[in-house]
């Protein structure tokens, strides 16, 4: 079982059975732990795709990809959610209750762990206001709570899990920039020590990422801080701009 969490893409090379062109094309990159990285670039430039192949929702047809330098595709699926906790991109909630959703990855998290997982994904306000708070009935595919709110309980469902690994795939653009900032702020202290891959659509989500790579058709085009971006990579400086 992984021990620390760094992840490795070395060339790795993937595309969908019968398509032409790879979605993701010779990416080599190293997220460590207690780091944060970020992916940035347009839509379908295989950001997803990236964190899918990760958790061996398929694998790749070329290169590796390693945890604690094992190959993931000699680890189980169990060894696998236990080490990796995924945000998706669209955060699915199953019938039951808050408490239940939050506890998905780990069975034996106490109340409080759960308000306080809930207090750093800007959730705590919104679940004390429902009546039953932690055990407010939650309708399958959470239909009877709000997009945001969804995402929000998702954010604070893989903090209670406690993972080496966090991906956020697009977890914070559909919060307004304020809830953004303060999420993000408490977001260090929370995952202190563990390997942070954050997907965004905002510049101002990731200015503080230990790297941020950015993607475009597939490829990793630029890689850096905020401040080495902006200076030398002209993708992003587009990105910046629009
Ligand atoms: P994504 O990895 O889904 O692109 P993205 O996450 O960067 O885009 P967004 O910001 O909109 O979330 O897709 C990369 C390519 O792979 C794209 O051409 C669509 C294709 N694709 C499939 O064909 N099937 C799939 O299941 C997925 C996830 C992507
Ligand atoms: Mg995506």
């Amino acid at each position: 079982t992984p021990a620390a969490g760094r992840i490795e893409f070395d060339n790795v090379t993937f595309g969908f059975p019968g398509a032409e062109t790879p979605v993701i094309n010779s990416a080599s990159f190293v997220a460590e732990p207690g780091k944060t990285t970020a992916i940035i670039g347009s839509t379908g430039a295989g950001k997803t795709v990236l964190l899918n192949l990760m958790l061996r929702l398929y694998d790749p047809q070329q290169g590796s990809v390693t945890i604690d330098g094992a190959p993931v595709d000699k680890l189980t699926r169990a060894q696998l959610a236990e080490s990796i906790s995924l945000v998706p991109q669209r955060p699915y909630l199953f019938g039951g209750t808050i408490a239940t959703n939050l506890r998905f990855g780990r069975t034996d998290a106490s109340d409080d762990e759960l308000w306080e997982a809930l207090r750093v994904a800007q959730g705590e306000d919104f679940v004390r206001e429902k009546e039953l708070g932690l055990d407010e009935p939650v309708s399958q595919g959470g239909t009877n709570v709000s997009g945001g709110q969804r995402q929000r309980l998702s954010i604070a469902r893989a903090l209670v899990a406690k993972p080496l690994v966090y991906l956020f795939d697009d977890s914070f653009s559909a919060l307004d920039v304020a809830t953004d900032a303060r999420l993000r702020a408490a977001l260090p202290d929370a995952t202190e020590g563990a390997t942070t891959i954050i997907v965004a659509q905002r510049v101002s989500t990731i200015t503080e990422a230990d790297q941020i790579l950015v993607m475009e058709g597939g490829e990793i085009v630029g890689r850096g801080t905020h401040d080495e971006l902006l200076t030398d990579n002209e993708v992003y400086q587009e990105i910046v701009r629009s």
